[in-house]
Order: C-alpha cells, then structure tokens, then sequence
C-alpha cells in the first residue's frame, strides 16, 4: 500500500527490513544499542560487526540512547548506507508508552532529515519483545509519521517494513481508516 504524504511518497510492505535498499533502515534498538534479539540482532548479522563496533562507540561516547531517542551509525554490509537506532519504550500500558513510541519515530525521522536522506525504512518498533499491542503500536506509529511528513522535511520515500503477513494487514487497516478520517 502507498499513499502521498505532501512530498513524501508513504509505503507499507511486508518482509524483511535488512534487504531494502532505503538510504536508512531503522532498526528498534535498547538503550545500550546492544543488538541481541529482534530486529536488531537480524540486522547486526548481516551489517556485520561495524554496527555492533558502532553502536558501543556511541554509548561509550554519549552514553545510553533514551528512551524516545535515536542515533546513527553506518550501514556496513547492508544495501542502506545508515541505521538508525530508534529506541521505543516496554509497553507498560500507561500512555506515556504511546508518547514515547511516537517520539522515537520522530527522533528517527528526524535524523534522517539531519543527514539529509531521502528515504528511510522503520519497522513496527516496540511491538516484538518490548510488548507493544500491533494495532495500539500502528496507530502512534502511522500518526507520528504522518505528522512528521506534513512538517518541513526532506524526505520523499518512507516506508513501514512489517514482519508477517498478519502485522502488515493491520498497518493497512490502521493507515486506511487515518487517511480516511482527516482527509489529505
Ligand atoms: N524485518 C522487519 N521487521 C522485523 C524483522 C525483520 N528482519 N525481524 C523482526 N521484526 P523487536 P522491540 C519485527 O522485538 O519490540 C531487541 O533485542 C518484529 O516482528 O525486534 O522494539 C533489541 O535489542 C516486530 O514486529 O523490537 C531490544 O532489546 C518488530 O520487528 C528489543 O529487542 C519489533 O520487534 C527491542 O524490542
């Protein structure tokens, strides 16, 4: 599914974030960028260990990627030049959850735009081992980026890569009723 988005041509798929070739790709990280499971352990195999070497310098540097925020590294062995690593929160059902997932989109997009990308790719942060509820997840998610996407921003490309058929379908659902709701 695609829609536009003033500039910004929106996409939703399915399938596996590391083989796309968007200048980014987000991966959902932790604080300590320590890429162990997930989405994260998918895509620091096959970036190889300049994004593990990376991620410590980083935190080593500046210390632990809060909650909400985001950071770069290199792509290594990746077809994106860049991950950025959005770290959402563990859901714990309050609505500081949905603040903070929708300020690590923006955190990311953000940072996309500060390294001038046009395009970026981000999975469904914080939906896997940190708990979040897909459809709560999708609607803070799609929002948050549609948002961005109406501000000032240099991005024309910004895809959603959803893991399994069922995660996709419901990005679909939820992007559907948004777009039909406040319209363009
Ligand atoms: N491509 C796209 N999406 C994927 C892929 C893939 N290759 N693999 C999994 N997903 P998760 P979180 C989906 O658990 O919930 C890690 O250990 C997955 O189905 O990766 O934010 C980090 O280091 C789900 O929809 O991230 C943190 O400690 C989504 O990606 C912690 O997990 C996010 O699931 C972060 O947990």
């Amino acid at each position: 599914m695609q829609t536009t988005i003033e500039q910004t041509i929106l996409e939703l798929v399915e399938g596996d974030i590391t083989e796309l070739d968007t200048d980014a790709i987000v991966n959902a990280a932790n604080e300590w960028l320590a890429h162990g499971g997930g989405v994260a352990r998918a895509i620091s195999r096959k970036g190889g260990p300049p994004i593990q070497g990376e991620s410590d310098a980083w935190v080593q540097r500046h210390g632990p990627v809060r909650t909400g925020t985001a950071a770069i590294t290199s792509g290594g062995n990746l077809r994106a030049r860049y991950v950025i690593h959005a770290v959402g929160p563990v859901y714990d059902r309050t609505p500081r959850s949905a603040e903070l997932l929708g300020s690590a989109v923006r955190a990311a997009l953000e940072l996309a735009d500060t390294y001038e990308l046009r395009s970026v790719a981000l999975p469904a942060i914080s939906t896997g081992i940190y708990g979040y509820p897909v459809r709560d997840g999708a609607q803070v998610m799609l929002h948050a980026a549609t948002a961005y996407l109406r501000g000032e921003t240099g991005l024309r490309r910004v895809v959603f890569c959803l893991y399994g058929r069922p995660t996709f379908d419901v990005f679909v659902e939820t992007l559907t009723a948004q777009l039909d709701a406040e319209p363009r």
